[in-house]
């Protein structure tokens, strides 16, 4: 069977979590391929939020199997604190929650080195979440990471005492401020990679195999989202692994011509944490408005998001770079009662119109061009149905179709599971 990709194709934040976790019924199999803890994906149900980093968003429920694939960088500490909160909950992962052997490690010292990095950095930070997601990933194509399997292994504390050494000379070299005490910071580790041995390691790429031999149907769930992606997204300004649907394939060991559906995830309007270049940023009014009606706050950090209107030349490149199949669209809700909507049609380049997404979007290089939408006034909250959508809600909605070429067949007015619209 096919493996279905879920992406986010923004600058993450679009809403996988709650969309997984919709649905996760239609799948054995959940698997989590890219990204690390800097990740937050927010399920809503039973009038209940639960907040996802690192594990994937079909663990709540009953005999799904949810896989965290070797593109994945796993913090244990912050992986424990994850499974604290399931237990919290009842939730029985034991025999559902797996994990790759080839998956990488992120240590203490990871995070103290994103720290140390961002604060050399200035004002010219990239805006990380401070996880270690960069350090670990350049450890792991410098080929010097520390693997899940590893941990099996009798002397891997040796090569974690270099590694951990090697950093701390690293740190003292950027010459910044970043206190900490790693003795303390390592007992924490060592106590959560106790708990991270009691959980099933597997070689994630063969079981995967044989789950698609066996007819099982397998989701493959993104973290962050497309313009965050280490070639294609805001370069420097993103994150340090695949975020579009080539990643799955690296990031699972999925050979391309076994990917099935791929669903792109966007929202009605963009919005961007951390630095870098949004041509579509709002200022004024309009952007507060999205950023207090949406919460539009890091599920992880907890900063509050910058907002724009929709970029549709990102949202066509992104569409592009991933073959997207079918299109989902979050939080048109959260635009109701505005009188005027504005949809990036394409940019104003060093003086020239453009459609496509260029090497450079600074604020210096590129004007967003709009075309205005009529708003609508509805709550769109309780709407279960795709018959009762406002008139100028299906204008927005069918003007996209069109300009991606591509279908959109769930609309979102909420975060709750019960508020999810099938067309
Ligand atoms: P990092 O942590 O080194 O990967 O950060 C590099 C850039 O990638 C952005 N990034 C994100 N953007 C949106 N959402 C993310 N997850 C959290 C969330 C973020 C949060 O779901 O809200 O809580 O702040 C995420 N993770 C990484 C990051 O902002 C940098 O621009
Ligand atoms: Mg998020």
């Amino acid at each position: 069977m096919a493996v279905d990709l879920l992406l986010g194709l923004q600058w993450g934040d679009e809403g996988k979590g709650k969309i997984v976790d919709v649905l996760t019924s239609n799948y054995n199999i959940i698997a989590r391929f890219q990204g690390g803890p800097n990740a937050g994906h927010t399920l809503v149900f039973n009038g209940k939020k639960h907040v996802l980093h690192t594990i994937p968003s079909g663990i709540f429920h009953d005999g799904t199997i949810n896989l965290v694939g070797n593109g994945v960088v796993i913090d244990p500490v912050i992986f424990n604190k994850e499974l604290d909160k399931l237990e919290e909950q009842g939730v029985d992962y034991r025999k559902s929650l797996l994990i790759s052997r080839k998956a990488h490690i992120i240590l203490p010292t990871h995070r103290l080195l994103d720290a140390a990095s961002e604060a050399s950095k200035g004002k010219a930070k990239i805006g990380s979440t401070l996880k270690g997601i960069g350090p670990t990933y350049m450890d792991k194509t410098g080929r010097n990471g520390i693997r899940v399997g590893d941990i099996e292994l009798a002397d891997w504390k040796d090569k974690y005492r270099a590694l951990a050494d090697k950093h701390e000379a690293m740190i003292a070299f950027y010459n910044v401020d970043v206190q900490y005490d790693l003795q303390e910071l390592e007992n924490e580790f060592f106590k959560s990679i106790d708990v991270l041995k009691t959980l099933t390691f597997i070689d994630s790429e063969e079981y995967l195999h044989q789950a698609q031999k066996d007819g099982k149907s397998i989701l493959a769930e993104g973290a962050q989202g497309s313009l965050l992606d280490i070639d294609f997204g805001t370069y420097p300004f993103v994150t340090s692994s695949n975020t579009t649907a080539a990643g799955a394939c690296t990031g699972l060991g999925i050979a391309p011509n076994k990917i099935g559906e791929v669903y792109g995830i966007f929202k009605a309007y963009t919005t961007r944490v951390g630095s870098g270049p949004f041509p579509t940023e709002l200022f004024d009014e309009a952007g507060e408005t999205m950023g207090r009606v949406g919460n539009e706050f890091g599920a992880t950090t907890g900063r509050s998001r910058r907002c724009g209107w929709l970029d549709l030349v990102a949202l066509r490149y992104a569409c592009q770079v991933n073959g997207v199949t079918k299109l989902i669209m979050m939080k048109g809700d959260v635009l109701s009662g505005f009188k005027t909507l504005k949809v990036c049609t394409s940019y104003k380049y060093k003086g020239e119109e453009i459609q496509h997404f260029p090497y450079n979007i600074e604020a210096e290089n590129v004007t967003p061009i709009y075309t205005d939408f009529k708003g609508w006034n509805e709550d769109l909250t309780e709407m279960t149905d795709a018959s009762n959508m406002p008139k100028a809600l299906m204008d927005y909605i069918e003007f996209l179709e069109k300009e991606l070429e591509t279908p959109i067949t769930i609309v979102s007015v909420g975060p709750d599971r019960k508020q999810t619209i099938i067309r």
